[in-house]
């Protein structure tokens, strides 16, 4: 760490200097800049435009906004892919995710997706003696192989085999079963007067369902789909039995997920931690605690931002309570673009009044379209970045991994995080570089490239609609599209016909990513 601390040191010594003396009157032993915490706070379908520091106005977010206010707020920033699974998979593993068969949205009984010889975000952090935990929404399988865990067991291939050394997550998101968390492998409350089992194929015999019994549906309808098991008076994807006292409420997943990280960050003060803290919120179902209701116009979907908001405010409390704030690294964005109607009767749609969840961008989740993948991204690290900054780098998650090892002074394995490049440098504000391009999956798999203001799509013969229900153009085109973005325009105008070299120029790239990793030198 020693070589890795006099690079750091080299590369911006004003701002190192500023936090050995501003951590060196302090208590904590480990307040150096080479071995920050970090926390990774991760939402769910949280849009572009869904925070007030991102210009929404009908719903407040404080503690969103004095993260936004005390670090850099990216303004082009990517994840990975339109859905949570692909991008939390390329996230946490650094590798895109077409790489990797059977990584769209995953079932609740999938197996576990990246193997347990796959070196992690989290055994990254791991093998420089961070301790590692995982709360909240996982979506990424477990146990062994799909269809096959004992529930009522401690479960095989976990976030645990993954570098993990603590987890309190849901199996996969709030609307599919099982409908409980697991907390180091096993369900959390079991109760052993429910056994639970869960099929993505059939019922059990005698288990209402949203479909048969939409008289028990007290809490929330499905607009489409979602009209399985019952959990809590809300139909989901997928039948289950049993869970008992184990079942969670989904009014309470806000309270205990953001509990259990405060515990881990207390439990951890005083050596480096990483923590993936990924919400729930504001994916559906969405069914927020009454303290946050009615204070928007918006609805549950309003009340379910505000909801994250706390969330992030609780965890930036307990920094500053435990004296934490100043050498902890906290990056807060979101798996997907928003939608608005994804499945149930929340008056999403109707109560919008005006808002527009994916801010300028054109498209939502799914889509190939920006809206699909830029979203929120925030960085805070009061030891080392300058407050109020705003960076409109082109930015990608798939980097966040090599890109927080040089941090850190981790070495990578070899064949790990093949796509991952380091540009610690932008994300942390040193400089505005764009990556030189950055590639966007959609959920029907199309493969798009921004590189600059350029944005180029993939054809595909798929409907210009999502087939299913939420009103979102998915980018399709049988032709290829090219855009140029500029301040006021967001993929309105295709001018691939009048620039063709363009257009070959992005496609070369979508080819040969598609199929093999490029090597960057930064690596
Ligand atoms: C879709 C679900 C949607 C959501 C999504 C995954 C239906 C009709 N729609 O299939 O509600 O769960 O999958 O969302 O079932 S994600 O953010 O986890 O990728
Ligand atoms: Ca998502």
């Amino acid at each position: 760490m020693r070589t890795h601390y006099l690079t750091l040191a080299l590369a911006a010594p004003i701002a190192t200097l500023q936090a050995v003396a501003a951590t060196s009157n302090g208590n904590q032993p480990t307040a150096s800049t080479d071995k920050p915490n970090v926390i990774l706070i991760y939402a769910d379908d949280l849009g572009y435009g869904d925070l007030e520091c991102y210009g929404a106005k009908n719903v407040q977010t404080p503690h969103i906004n004095r993260l936004a206010q005390e670090g850099i707020r990216f303004t082009d920033a990517h994840a990975v892919a339109a859905t949570s699974t692909p991008s939390r998979y390329s996230l946490l593993t650094g590798e895109y995710a077409w790489r990797k068969p059977g990584t769209d949205v995953a079932a609740g009984n999938a197996g576990m997706i990246i193997s347990p010889g796959q070196f992690t975000l989290a055994d990254m952090f791991k093998s420089v003696g961070y301790a590692t935990g995982a709360i909240g929404k996982w979506h990424l399988g477990l146990g062994e192989k799909t269809g096959e865990q004992d529930w009522n067991a401690p479960l095989s291939s976990t976030p645990a085999d993954l570098g993990f050394d603590y987890h309190y997550i849901m199996a996969a998101t709030a609307d599919r079963v099982p409908c409980v968390f697991i907390e180091d492998s096993q369900i959390a409350n079991y109760d052993p007067s429910a056994p639970i089992e869960v099929s993505y194929r059939q019922n059990f015999p005698g288990e209402p369902t949203g479909k048969d019994n939409p008289e028990l549906l007290y809490n929330l309808k499905p607009s489409h789909g979602h009209d399985m098991s019952i959990v809590n008076g809300i139909s989901r994807i997928g039948y289950m039995k049993g869970g008992g006292k184990a079942l969670w409420k989904d009014e309470n997943i806000a309270d205990s997920i953001t509990t259990h990280a405060i515990q881990f960050i207390e439990s951890h003060k005083d050596e480096p931690f990483f923590l993936y803290f990924a919400t729930n919120d504001v994916h559906v179902p969405r069914f927020p605690h009454d303290r946050f209701r009615g204070k928007n116009p918006m609805g549950l979907r309003g009340d379910a931002i505000a909801q994250f908001d706390w969330s992030v405010g609780e965890l930036l409390n307990t920094l500053d309570r435990l004296g934490l704030t100043e050498n902890t690294l906290v990056i807060l964005s979101s798996d997907n673009g928003p939608v608005v109607d994804d499945g149930y009767a929340d008056e999403a749609e109707e109560r919008l009044n005006g808002h527009r969840p994916s801010g300028p961008w054109r498209g939502n989740k799914y889509s190939a379209f920006e809206g699909g993948t830029a979203v929120p991204a925030i960085v805070r690290w009061p030891a080392r970045i300058q407050p109020g900054k705003e960076s409109g780098a082109l930015i990608s998650q798939i980097d966040w991994m090599a890109s927080l090892g040089k941090l850190i002074g981790a070495r990578l394995p070899k064949e790990s995080a093949p796509d991952s490049w380091n540009r610690l440098s932008t994300l942390l504000g040193d400089d505005e570089t764009n990556r030189p391009w950055v590639m966007e999956y959609s959920s029907n798999h199309v493969l798009s490239v921004r590189s600059g203001k350029w944005k180029y799509i993939d054809p595909s013969d798929g409907p210009a609609m999502i087939p299913w229900g939420p009103k979102i153009e998915t980018g399709n085109l049988s032709t290829p599209q090219l855009y140029l973005l500029d301040e006021n325009v967001y993929e309105q105008e295709n001018v691939a016909e009048k620039y063709p070299a363009k257009v070959f120029e992005l496609q070369k790239i979508a080819r040969r990513v598609r199929t093999s990793s490029i090597y960057h030198e930064n690596k």
